[in-house]
């Protein structure tokens, strides 16, 4: 078996997150950066790991993951001793997946319309129902607090802090007092902070390299 996870990595994006966790799990990994202006995650060397050119990407051993929610549950539960995730047996299970899928099959698509001032589906059809009830579904889980799974920090914390305070900063998500507590308390924690500087770190070489390569 490896003994590091690898993340194909690009700053400011939802592989952020994923760094965010391994942080928190203590887990040892290497990062594969790559340079969105230059084009890199375009490129056949990447595409052969990851054919739709996305990040985050894991590669750990023989095991590609792709898709965020599934990183967050293989990472979490490869290191389980750090308490990140409830065993198979524990009651909180079933809800830590609901919510992990929530993010993916509900949130997600439902903030991409409203981006795109794209009319709602008619809600039999629609994935996520409406907008609104996404919002409502996650500000009365989230006020009962102080974590997504009440009482316990898991994974789910580090994707669903991640996810709204993007969704706030581009202005999709509303600024409920719900979900500017809950960001806030989480962007405090010293994982977090880390991940964060780096990034502005790497974006700004990442700009520098574009400019000196004659893209702007
Ligand atoms: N469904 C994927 C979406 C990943 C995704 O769209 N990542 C963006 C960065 S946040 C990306 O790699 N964009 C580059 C591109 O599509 O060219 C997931 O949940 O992980």
């Amino acid at each position: 078996m490896a003994d590091q996870v690898e993340l194909f990595y690009a700053p400011q994006t939802r592989a952020t997150g994923v760094r965010v966790l391994l942080e928190e799990l203590g887990a040892p990994y290497t990062l594969n950066v790559l340079n969105f202006k230059l084009g890199e995650n375009r490129q056949s060397g990447f595409l052969a790991v990851n054919p739709a050119g996305k990040v985050p990407t894991v590669r750990f051993g023989e095991a590609v993951i792709t898709e965020q929610v599934a990183i967050y549950i293989y990472l979490a539960d490869l290191f389980p001793e750090k308490g990140l995730t409830p065993a198979l047996d524990d009651p909180r299970r079933g809800p830590y997946l609901r919510w992990f899928v929530y993010m993916a099959s509900c949130f997600e698509p439902a903030l991409v319309d409203r981006a795109l001032k794209r009319e709602e589906p008619p809600r039999p059809m629609s994935p996520y129902g409406s907008f609104d009830t996404v919002i409502e579904n996650m500000r009365a889980q989230i006020a009962k607090g102080p974590y997504v799974l009440g009482d316990r920090l898991t994974a789910l914390d580090v994707l669903w802090a991640m996810g709204l305070r993007w969704g706030i900063m581009f202005g999709i998500v509303p600024e409920l007092d719900e979900f500017k507590r809950y960001t806030a308390r989480y962007f405090e924690r010293p994982a977090v902070v880390k991940v964060l500087q780096e990034d502005q770190n790497l974006a700004r070489e990442q700009e520098e390299a574009a400019i000196a390569a004659g893209i702007t």
